[in-house]
């Protein structure tokens, strides 16, 4: 059965963005393929780390993907921390990607324009070859993420046509899957820039008043004319708000516009806030079950044996096959 793979770092409250570019979709796999799902903690050390933080925030990412429909008996749900043939493959890896390749990287520029050059580690950098390892361990041919994840996917196949070259065909060629709509959702404050975490003002937190989620989407920035169409260069604030209803409502973008034809934007936003607001707070519902009832922690020990089996055995075949013991 092809295999899919994909993972979120656990670095704050996840995003409106983190929901609709991976979340969400990730059940809609369960049926087609094996799938594996991580919580990428030791992502998270690129960053700046608060260690209460880290722990928290694992685990409610955990509870986010049960509460988001992922069945702990149709996937392997787990940390990348706990399953370290990650860190295993990841220190045999990083000898076949270029330093040239890592500082093309825009997540890197990104990032590291925001802190301290003294203050940038090492990880940050090859972050990456961390993210290669994730998905190859697992012989993934799936991986949905969101559009801004799309160069490090290219990157990694890249590494598995030369590594495969040298050493036989041991790896297996994986490929981003993009959602029809929302790959890219935008800040709500400034819709030039992504939707980010460590941006409170511009996002909307899945775990956010929904109150406050309704005054987000009503004061977001949009434009000065009054029709309702989508050109993500003209009129960028107007077409993350049709992504965002796009995508929700699972709907192509040619019906959304159409939908909302003859609505000022005032009733357009309305109509966002209301199908926003109806998702996340059913999503908010269930995931208070997911803590209450105590599952959370089984499954990942379970999830992280199940990975730890399939995951050993490719880091068996990788270092058999460049003359490791
Ligand atoms: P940051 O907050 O620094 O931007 P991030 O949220 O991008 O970090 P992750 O938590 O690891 O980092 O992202 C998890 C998944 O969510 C990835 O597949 C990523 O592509 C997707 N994603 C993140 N932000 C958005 C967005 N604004 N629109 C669509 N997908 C997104
Ligand atoms: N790099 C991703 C998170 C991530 C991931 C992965 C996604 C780490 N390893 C493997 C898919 C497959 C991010 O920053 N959004």
């Amino acid at each position: 059965m092809t295999r899919m793979i994909s993972g979120i770092k656990p670095t704050g409250g996840l995003t409106l963005g983190n929901y609709i570019g991976a979340l969400k979709r990730f059940p809609s796999f369960q049926s087609q393929y094996q799938t594996f799902l991580f919580i990428a903690d030791l992502h998270a050390l690129t960053l700046p780390i608060d260690p209460k933080m880290l722990k928290e925030n694992t685990f409610d990412l955990a509870a986010f993907y049960l509460a988001a429909g992922l069945d702990p008996n149709l996937s392997t749900i787990f940390l990348q921390s706990q399953v370290s043939a990650h860190s295993e493959l990841n220190a045999i890896l990083q000898n076949f990607v270029y330093m040239g390749e890592l500082s093309r990287m825009t997540q890197f520029k990104e990032k590291s324009l925001q802190m301290n050059d003294s203050a940038i580690g090492l990880g940050l950098f090859a972050y990456p070859v961390l993210m290669a390892s994730d998905i190859l361990l697992y012989d993934a041919e799936v991986v949905p993420v969101g559009e801004d994840q799309v160069q490090h996917l290219e990157l990694t196949r890249d590494l598995v046509q030369r590594f495969n070259h040298r050493f036989g065909d041991i790896l297996v060629i994986p490929k981003a899957q993009l959602g029809k709509t929302g790959t890219r959702i935008m800040s709500l404050s400034d819709p030039t820039k992504k939707m980010s975490k460590s941006d409170p003002k511009g996002n909307i937190e899945l775990k956010e008043d929904l109150s406050s989620i309704r005054k987000k989407i009503m004061s977001a920035v949009t434009d000065s004319e009054i029709s309702i169409r989508f050109d993500e260069k003209l009129k960028p604030g107007i077409s993350n708000l049709l992504s965002i209803l796009a995508s929700l409502t699972n709907q192509s973008m040619e019906m959304t516009v159409a939908s909302v034809q003859g609505l000022t934007y005032g009733g357009f936003k309305t109509k966002v806030a209301d199908v926003v607001t109806e998702e996340i707070g059913s999503l908010q519902k269930r995931y208070q079950s997911m803590i209450k009832s105590g599952l959370v922690q089984e499954v990942l020990n379970q999830g992280a044996k199940r990975a730890e089996l399939v995951a050993n055995a490719t880091l068996q075949r990788v270092k058999k096959a460049i003359g490791l013991w």
